[in-house]
């Protein structure tokens, strides 16, 4: 039986769940035990509410909601070394890109303009593009402006956690749910190799002092906030030679604090952002050495592996970016706010995700009765609702799943450059796309042509259409059954 064709394509602007088969023949190239994919039967009721129209703390719910960046704190009272304060805070987002700074006033405005124009926004986030919790005049009046006007969006913050412990009070009476500590240690020795100074009570602070007092701050605002019932991402920045292995203890030392998710990201550095690793030679992990520490801190704090280190100015699901769209100068001076595509769009979400999640439950009893004890890495296109429904050459990125005994896990994301652009495909894009999905078995996409599956096939990943359109899960399963010997599922559930 085939998954239900519902089009939320008039309802989600440029991005569109595609569904149809027809569509994709005709266009297009020629040539885990992840805590936040839990579903609700897996965990309190009272904490599903909170999360499953949150993109970042639920896996699950970033194949359907939105979140937006406004960027109204540019202030910071501390230094990391991946840091050019040039750009925004990258301890949320990627070094490298500035974003539009905004009054609460114009951020108020910019809310509004995007809430009438992607029905997929739950989720407000400030992170930046300074420090969020020290910057907090702007962030609050940002909030309460926002809150009045949306009464159901979710407030979302980020901070280094220096200041967080004077904010939790007022967090709390302002209903913000979510809250996200970068924290890269625990050991302030290897603090110091991370944070020349901060500004705190008045004063500059350097050296392991520094990263004493940062370390206690953190550990007290991440305590407060679990005593309060708000949940906890902790996001660290994996820097291999200073804090990976160290990263281990960190997981322990926040799973111990109540954090709800703990989310380990690639330091992103680039002599060209001008900041202190990137000019001194200081490498990012590669995306099998990120995968590996991951896997290797499964059991601990709940991991999130669906980041995609957004813009401070981002706008849309996770892994697309549509903050181009809605800079001031393209928003009308007044706007007047319509629930009314927000609702619609839930309610075809609520029926597609209970689909889905029946789908997704057959597929895993067919992995786990597969009696292999083999493991099979999936790279999956897709433009969202948790369906293969991207062409290959159109993918800027392909979402990774493991399928094992255990289950089908997310285990991350691979950002490509896109392959085919117009019509016209890139080589050198392709060599790209080939090393990018390195150690990955299988692609699944909803259009491939014979040239690039042939070159994929000599880099040793196999890839196919023939699933195009089903749910992810249900086509992994239905591979991973074929691949090992088990009766494989019908293509879709
Ligand atoms: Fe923004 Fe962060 Fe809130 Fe999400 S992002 S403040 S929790 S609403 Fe999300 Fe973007 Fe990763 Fe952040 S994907 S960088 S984790
Ligand atoms: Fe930069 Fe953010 Fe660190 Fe402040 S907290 S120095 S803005 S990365």
């Amino acid at each position: 039986m085939s998954a239900p064709m519902i089009s939320l394509q008039g309802l989600s602007g440029t991005t569109v769940f595609d569904q149809s088969p027809a569509r994709a023949k005709s266009g297009g190239c020629a040539s885990s035990s992840c805590g936040s994919s839990a579903k609700p039967h897996e965990m309190d009721s009272a904490v599903w509410e909170k999360i499953k129209d949150h993109p970042c703390f639920s896996e699950e719910a970033h194949h359907y909601f939105a979140r937006m960046h406004v960027a109204v704190a540019p202030a910071c009272n501390i230094q990391c070394n991946y840091c050019n304060r040039k750009y925004d805070c990258a301890n949320e987002s990627r070094p490298g890109v500035v974003s539009e700074r905004l009054t609460p006033d114009q951020a108020l405005r910019k809310v509004i303009g995007v809430a009438n124009e992607v029905p997929q926004l739950s989720v407000l986030g400030i992170a930046g593009p300074g420090d969020a919790c020290y910057d907090w005049k702007n962030t609050k009046a940002t909030f309460q402006r926002v809150a009045k006007e949306i009464a159901d969006i979710k407030l979302c913050i980020s901070t280094n956690g220096l200041a967080l412990p004077d904010r939790v009070a007022e967090l709390a009476e302002m209903n913000v749910d979510h809250v996200t500590i970068t924290i890269n240690m625990v050991d302030p020795r290897i603090g110091a190799k991370i944070y020349p100074w901060i500004f705190y009570d008045n004063r500059r602070y350097t050296g392991v002092e520094a990263a004493t007092i940062l370390h206690e701050r953190q550990m007290s605002g991440l305590e407060m906030l679990t005593a309060r019932g708000i949940l906890t991402k902790i996001n660290s920045v994996m820097i291999p030679g200073v804090n990976d292995e160290h990263l281990i203890e960190v997981n322990k030392w926040v799973k111990e604090r109540g954090a709800f998710l703990h989310n380990v990201m690639p330091l992103i550095s680039d002599p060209a952002h001008g900041t202190h690793y990137g000019l001194s030679g200081q490498r990012g992990p590669k995306a099998m050495e990120l995968k590996a520490l991951q896997d290797r801190l499964e059991g601990g704090a709940k991991l999130m592996r669906h980041c995609r280190q957004c813009r401070a100015d981002a706008v849309g699901l996770l892994g697309e970016d549509r903050g181009q769209e809605f800079t001031l100068d393209r928003l009308p001076d007044k706007v007047t706010y319509d629930a009314s595509k927000r609702e619609t769009y839930r309610a075809v979400v609520a029926r597609e995700r209970g689909d889905r999640l029946a789908a997704k439950s057959a597929a895993l009893g067919m992995v786990k009765t597969a009696g292999s004890g083999k493991s099979l890495l999936v790279a999956v296109a897709t433009k969202g609702g948790g369906r293969i429904n991207e062409h290959f050459g159109h993918a800027k990125e392909f979402q990774v799943y493991e399928a094992s005994p255990k289950g089908i896990s997310f285990v991350g994301h691979r950002k490509v450059e896109q392959y085919c652009l117009g019509g016209r495909a890139e080589d050198k894009s392709l060599d790209g796309v080939i090393s990018t999905l390195e150690g990955v078995d299988i692609v699944l996409c909803a259009r491939i042509g014979n040239c690039p599956e042939d070159r994929l096939k000599e880099g040793g990943i196999r890839a196919t259409e023939a699933y195009g359109y089903d749910y992810i899960e249900t086509a992994i399963g239905a591979l991973y059954a074929a691949e090992f010997g088990s009766e494989p599922l019908a293509a879709t559930a």
